[in-house]
């Protein structure tokens, strides 16, 4: 058996996360031979909700789980971590736009920036999830400089899948069928899901779908899909959103397939002509947990300069929240 790895969860007591640690604690994350240890994060008022969660992991019974630390001390959080999950955030309500977030869950990533470069180990692998995530991550970066940036990422997973869910039903193919979805650019509006090189059992989609299709209402619906899942539950992504975390974790620690990739949010260098430093999301390939963006796509006219839009989003993003970095 491995030694215990310590995964760090924030927003612990939150609604991704009831889905969330259950799945890590079961093994899906990182393989069912590594035994873990959750250290959880909270807000002191939501502690005791975090020990009833506690009290449901204990009673499930996980083999691989060897400790559960709940705390609202950050220090406590992320001493020895491995992993960090960064949850915790205000969530976007309904008719709340993404931008509305950034003043008050910036605040939240600059402070924990400060002390994961306080106490984590450089090595930690860290996936934001709390929105805007790519600027949170990228505000996290900045006040942990003793931090490897190539280990801070943020969660385009949900993204992703839910770019293959839409072309498997245009297609009616089943899902693992489709293979090199993209989707570039920033968790929001602007987000550019593109099907230019993915294949649809062997096939190229673009001799699947038309272009219409594929330009008018499939960019459209998974870049609003978020704000789709919000009006009819009230709420946002949850079971969905924890479903990318295990995902995204798992193809950068245990690799992607040969023959395909996916999708994270990385801190960009200059590939693809994207400014150095921003987080942004690009097509990415993992072995022995070191992840590497798909190098010598050719992209039309119309994704590149969609790519370019959201990058002078992200652009802005970091303008407004300089004072935090
Ligand atoms: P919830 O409000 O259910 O849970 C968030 C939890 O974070 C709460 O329990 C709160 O007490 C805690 N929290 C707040 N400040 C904290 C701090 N400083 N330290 C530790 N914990 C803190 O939200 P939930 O639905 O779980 O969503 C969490 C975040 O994920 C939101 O920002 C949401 O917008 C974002 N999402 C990101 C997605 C992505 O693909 N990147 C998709 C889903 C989701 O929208």
């Amino acid at each position: 058996m491995k030694q215990p790895v310590r995964v760090t969860v924030t927003g612990a007591a939150g609604q991704i996360c009831y889905s969330l640690l259950f799945r890590i604690a079961s093994g899906e994350m990182l393989g069912e031979d590594q035994p873990i240890i959750l250290q959880l994060l909270e807000i002191t008022p939501a502690l005791r909700v975090l020990d009833a969660i506690k009290m449901e992991l204990d009673d499930c019974a996980f083999p691989l789980l060897r400790d559960i630390i709940c705390t609202d001390d950050a220090k406590v959080a992320f001493t020895g971590a491995d992993y960090g999950l960064m949850v915790g955030a205000k969530p976007r309500g309904p008719g709340m736009e993404r931008a509305d977030l950034l003043k008050d869950n910036g605040q939240i990533f600059s402070s924990i920036g400060k002390i994961i470069n306080e106490v984590a180990s450089p090595n930690m692998k860290i996936c934001v999830v709390g929105n805007p995530a790519n600027t949170n991550a990228y505000i996290l970066m900045k006040n942990a400089p003793k931090l490897n940036p190539n280990n801070i990422s943020a969660l385009m997973r949900l993204d992703h899948n839910r770019a293959t869910y839409q072309l498997a039903e245009k297609t009616n193919q089943p899902m693992h069928t489709i293979k090199k979805m993209t989707i570039w650019g920033n968790h929001s509006t602007t987000q550019v899901p593109d099907i230019s090189h993915c294949t649809v059992d062997g096939k190229k989609a673009t001799d699947r779908v038309d272009a219409t299709w594929a330009n008018e209402e499939f960019i459209p619906k998974v870049a609003k899909r978020g704000a789709e899942v919000i009006a009819a539950r009230g709420s946002s992504s949850a079971a969905s959103a924890a479903n990318g975390v295990i995902n995204h974790m798992k193809s950068w620690v245990l690799g992607t397939e040969n023959d395909n990739w996916v999708s994270m949010a990385v801190c960009s260098d200059g590939s693809y002509g994207i400014q150095p430093g921003l987080i942004y999301s690009f097509p990415i390939t993992c072995q022995d947990g070191e992840w590497s963006i798909v190098q010598g796509l050719e992209n039309s006219d119309f994704i590149t300069q969609k790519m370019q839009a959201s990058e002078q989003e992200l652009k802005d993003e970091a303008e407004t929240c300089a004072d935090l970095c």
